[in-house]
């Protein structure tokens, strides 16, 4: 019996207005395996309406009422981990171990966080002199737009409206239609919460139908979107001359700069990890790697020794390190660049490849992870997001030299610098152009840091009270106090 996934509008699981569905394909088997909602504007217009009407309410409720309720979800989040973390990996195509490591626990961080942070969140208090008494109020803003994609499905979604709950704002979800299903157990879980009536809406379907509904929807005045930075430039289109708040996280194409003097062991093993976690479909991944000439060599033996051994596999299996790709047509695309690179004079020294396992993933989306050498840093391989497990690397011999590579690109999303010596790591550190910089580590994430990228890899910070702030209208009122 296959899982037809339903909208969560004003507190109930409902099907679309139209009710017409969607195939939901399970890409390790290349099957449809459930249903989601084929929503449009009408579905959207009922999700509206629904968090308007319970607006007022949840906008006045204390900070203690918002907490407790968010943190009685994340509770009941990690109550269903094993659960949820075997729906995101059969969604996802990512390995169960990532899933039940990293996205599930992280979506209950992330809703934990805002539950805390908002009883922290304050706000100022100016007086000039003993006349005149400043204090700014920070209020929710209305009903909240929340676009996510499909790489860590329940991980940004939940990382999008839990900011925005905790502030106070109601919210219209929109999930990518190619991972639904855990925004849709997440609906569940809002309901057996008492999460009230409204307050949280998911509206499944197609990005450029349910998506764009939300981006012009007249009385949804901020906008957070997760995702391409092409869909990002469409909703800002549609969104900016409609004066919305908006916040962009959107591609990257992130450097990793390997100077001769990194501790060698701990850099090797680390970038196997940031070049193919999730088969390299997390937009910190850093998928063009520069290794100062003097250990180039050694580097790259050593690092395509160990990417030959990671085993790709079934998702569900434990000792699985790369799973599928999310999509047949994301296969396609990174098999595309992947041919790109060797007609820009690329050399594939490991992978390359479709994997084509036997048994019943044999129509899964496996791609081999793929390291490609000898392309210089201005062509289209190593300008372009691929977002798949192919990373290029390249030697270097001046600082200069790697930096200017490091800033080529229109991203400036995420970078690792590799070096002991520490006064050279926050010089390069500051001369590079991204938003979020690692040294001698990658993805240790402190919910409290800004998170987000320069250029065109997005608009605005979320995380820690960036997101609040984001979330909520500052009004400053000024007093004659005598
Ligand atoms: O993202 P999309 P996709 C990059 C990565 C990937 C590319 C496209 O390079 O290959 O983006 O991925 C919704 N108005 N990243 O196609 O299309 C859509 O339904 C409003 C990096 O998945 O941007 C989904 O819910 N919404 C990124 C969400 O936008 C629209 C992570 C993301 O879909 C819309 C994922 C529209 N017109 C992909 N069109 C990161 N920074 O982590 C689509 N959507």
């Amino acid at each position: 019996m296959m899982i037809k996934i339903q909208n969560y509008i004003d507190g109930k699981l409902i099907p679309p207005a139209s009710g017409e569905h969607l195939e939901n394909i399970n890409p390790a088997l290349g099957k449809v395996y459930s249903y989601i909602p084929d929503s449009d504007t009408s579905d959207v217009q009922a999700a509206v309406k629904a968090a308007q009407a319970a607006f007022d309410q949840w906008s006045t409720s204390s900070i203690q009422e918002r907490a407790a309720v968010m943190n009685k979800i994340a509770d009941l989040i990690d109550r269903d981990a094993n659960k949820l973390a075997k729906a995101e990996s059969i969604d996802n195509g990512k390995p169960i171990s990532l899933a039940s490591k990293v996205d599930i626990p992280r979506a209950s961080s992330n809703l934990r966080f805002y539950a805390s942070a908002i009883q922290q969140f304050s706000s100022e208090s100016h007086q000039p002199d003993d006349r005149y008494l400043n204090y700014t109020t920070r209020k929710a803003v209305g009903v909240a737009g929340c676009i996510s994609p499909w790489n860590l499905p329940l991980y940004l979604f939940t990382w999008k409206i839990a900011p925005a709950l905790a502030a106070g704002n109601t919210v219209v979800a929109k999930p990518s239609e190619i991972t639904p299903m855990t925004a849709f157990l997440f609906s569940q879980l809002c309901i057996e919460a008492g999460l009230p009536s409204g307050v949280l809406n998911v509206v499944h379907g197609l990005g450029g139908k349910v998506g764009q509904a939300i981006a012009e929807h007249p009385d949804i005045p901020i906008i957070s979107f997760t995702g391409g930075t092409e869909t990002g430039k469409q909703i800002a289109r549609t969104a900016a001359p409609m004066f919305k708040k908006l916040s962009l996280e959107l591609g990257g194409k992130n450097p990793n700069i390997i100077f001769a003097d990194c501790d060698f062991k701990k850099a090797l093993a680390t970038t196997v990890n940031s070049s193919f976690s999730n088969q390299g479909q997390i937009c910190l991944c850093g998928s063009r790697i520069f290794v100062e000439r003097p250990i180039y060599q050694k580097f790259l033996d050593e690092f395509v020794f160990k990417v030959k051994n990671l085993n790709v596999g079934d998702p569900t299996s434990n000792d699985t390190q790369l799973g599928a790709v999310v999509s047949e047509s994301h296969m396609k695309k990174v098999l595309s660049y992947i041919d790109l690179a060797r007609e820009e004079g690329g050399e594939v020294v490991a992978g390359g490849k479709r994997v084509v396992l036997d048994g019943d993933c044999k129509d899964g989306y496996f791609i081999q992870p793929t390291v490609i050498t000898g392309l210089s840093p201005t062509c289209r391989t190593n300008q372009e997001e691929i977002f798949g497990p192919v990373v290029t690397i390249m030697p270097f011999d001046k600082e200069e030299e790697v930096v200017s590579y490091a800033n080529s690109t229109p991203y400036g999303l995420a970078a690792t610098i590799w070096s002991e010596n520490l006064k050279r790591a926050h010089r390069v550190a500051e001369l590079v152009k991204s938003g979020i910089i690692w040294v001698n580590c990658w993805l240790i994430r402190d919910l409290r840091t800004p998170f987000g990228g320069m250029k065109q890899s997005g608009v605005g910070r979320e995380g820690g009270l960036e997101a609040l702030r984001f979330f909520t209208e500052a009004k400053n009122i000024c007093i004659d106090l005598k």
